[in-house]
């Protein structure tokens, strides 16, 4: 079964949301695996993260595609690849799908700001692509792949930008008309009421797939209940990876040594582990 179609009979199998960890290389893949995770989510604030650039559209599709390739290539979890506008306009969108389909991308995600997007939590500039273009836009994307299985997200910042929910509601039935496999409705309010409603009022015509990172109290099963498909925890696993590396480098340069960390850092074998050192080098032998 390739990826994609795993991807879509977890989605089917509707038991749980699909939880989904946000990562932006192959060790955060690998950790999103191992903690039971059953997707990743190829984030694309992450990979700008990891490049100490912000999430503005600044790095292009061959940054983004290269990191989701080795994530993919990394775990055996399919890979949902935040592809922010799709990277231009309708033909850059095509040739998206067709780069991340070759590269066993179970899905991308496309949202409809104008590019170049500023991060949605950012409170600047968030401006919203006509809705007809951006239909077409998915429309061609769709148009576009190969494997019937491979998936393409349609995302609204409707709630982001301000637009109001029945905006959010008509942009989501345009993308689905338009072709869309599944609708991520995003916000930034601080609790969870206003992508309930959304759920409420879209009546489940196709997954819907959230981000709680502002209302983060929301359970991912309460969530599910409500008619969430996928469930991301977009950013989670780079905040702690931060919060970590700064209190360890603090604590070692005011000891002089890494004694206090012992004990509460991974070890170099586990390192090695996570790495499958044993299984290359048993290549030698
Ligand atoms: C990302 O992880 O890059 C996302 C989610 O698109 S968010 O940062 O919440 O916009
Ligand atoms: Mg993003």
């Amino acid at each position: 079964m390739t990826k994609a179609a795993h991807l879509r009979s977890l989605i089917r199998e509707g038991r749980a949301p699909v939880l989904t960890a946000g990562a932006h290389d192959g060790l955060g893949a690998v950790l999103a695996e191992r903690a039971g995770y059953r997707a990743v989510w190829a984030s694309g604030l992450e990979v700008s993260a990891a490049h100490a650039l912000p999430d503005v559209g600044l790095l292009g599709i061959s940054d983004y595609l290269a990191a989701a390739r080795i994530m993919n290539q990394a775990c055996g979890l399919p890979v949902i690849a935040d592809c922010d506008t799709g990277f231009g306009n309708e033909l850059n969108a095509a040739y998206t799908v067709q780069q991340y389909e070759a590269a066993g991308v179970a899905a991308i995600c496309i949202e409809d700001k104008i590019f170049p997007k500023v991060n949605s939590f950012a409170g600047h500039r968030q401006m919203l692509a006509p809705i007809g273009e951006f239909a077409h836009k998915i429309r061609v994307a769709k148009g576009s792949q190969k494997d019937p299985d491979f998936m393409v997200i349609a995302r609204t910042e409707a709630l982001i930008a301000g637009a109001g929910m029945d905006e959010a509601m008509d942009r989501a039935h345009a993308y689905a008309d338009a072709g869309a496999d599944a609708i991520l409705i995003h916000s930034k309010a601080k609790t969870h009421a206003e992508v309930e409603e959304f759920m409420g009022r879209w009546g489940g015509r196709l997954p819907v797939v959230i981000v709680p990172t502002t209302y983060y109290e929301w359970s991912a099963s309460d969530a599910g209940h409500a008619g969430a498909s996928i469930v991301i925890h977009a950013n989670q696993g780079l905040r702690a990876t931060v919060s970590a590396v700064m209190s360890a480098f603090a604590i070692m340069l005011n000891d002089g040594c890494s004694s206090a960390l012992e004990g509460q850092i991974a070890s170099v074998k586990e390192i090695f582990d996570l790495q499958r050192m044993d299984q290359w080098l048993e290549l030698e032998a």
